[in-house]
């Protein structure tokens, strides 16, 4: 199957070594240097407890940028969703030793409501640490992507959880997949594609860079909440060493 098929066919498809480990390195310093700048994380709260994630709509011209709007990871994308694709958000998730993890969802369940008519959208989740089952590595119902928008419940904290009645019968029908993966690998994977993930309960933190993109034709018809189409500007292969 080419990549396309399968995301296509699965709703995902798990990059092996997009990046390398020198980059990865780098990423991680320049995040630790943010931190001392206090870039600001919120707090989200699941019904495991609580994580914290920092996230900005531009691509930031900066090392970010140069990670969420590199051609190995933008070329992809618009093969995928069959258009021109713009950067939507960019988040990072900490996932401390003992922090929650998130329940079901599909990305689409929060975008739905942010203006955007169809779910021609997609995600690119850079592992910045190794995930694993035990630091609550990402789940996925294989194909799920496939069922379309299913209602979601908004908690009181703002999350969306999907329709569990649902998602009971969808795990009998699909394959639930743990993404168990290495630092500088990334995975794609569709708006519409349920996933969920565990409690870290491990000793180390899992964190992932992930960027989110929209399509150009699928531009929010209000502004409510991220961005609205503004050209991307990719950087080359090289930019992140380069920088
Ligand atoms: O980082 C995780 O464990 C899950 C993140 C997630 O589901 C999301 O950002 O939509």
């Amino acid at each position: 199957m080419t990549d396309i098929e399968t995301f296509m066919n699965n709703g995902f498809i798990l990059k092996k070594k997009l990046f390398s480990e020198q980059e990865i390195n780098k990423l991680d310093k320049f995040i630790e240097q943010q931190m001392q700048k206090n870039i600001s994380a919120n707090n989200v709260q699941t019904s495991t407890g609580k994580l914290s994630m920092s996230l900005w709509n531009e691509p930031s011209d900066d090392l970010f940028g140069k990670f969420s709007t590199n051609e190995r990871i933008v070329n992809p994308m618009q093969d995928f969703l069959k258009d021109e694709v713009y950067h939507y958000h960019s988040k990072i998730i900490f996932k401390k030793p003992g922090d929650a993890g998130f329940d079901w969802h599909q990305d689409y369940g929060y975008w739905y409501h942010n203006a955007c008519l169809y779910p021609d959208m997609a995600s690119c989740f850079i592992m910045i640490d190794n995930a694993n089952k035990e630091n609550g590595c990402l789940k996925v119902l294989k194909g799920s992507h496939k069922v379309g928008r299913i209602s979601h419940d908004n908690q009181e904290t703002g999350q969306e959880t999907a329709d569990m009645e649902r998602i009971l019968e969808l795990e009998k029908r699909h394959e639930s997949v743990f993404i168990e993966a290495n630092k500088g690998d990334a995975l794609f994977f569709h708006s519409n594609l349920l996933h969920s993930s565990d409690k870290n309960r491990s000793n180390n933190s899992r964190r992932t860079l992930i960027v989110c993109f929209n399509t150009k034709k699928n531009n929010p018809f209000k502004k409510i909440a991220h961005s609205s189409y503004t050209p991307l500007i990719k950087s080359n292969y090289n930019s992140i060493l380069e920088y």
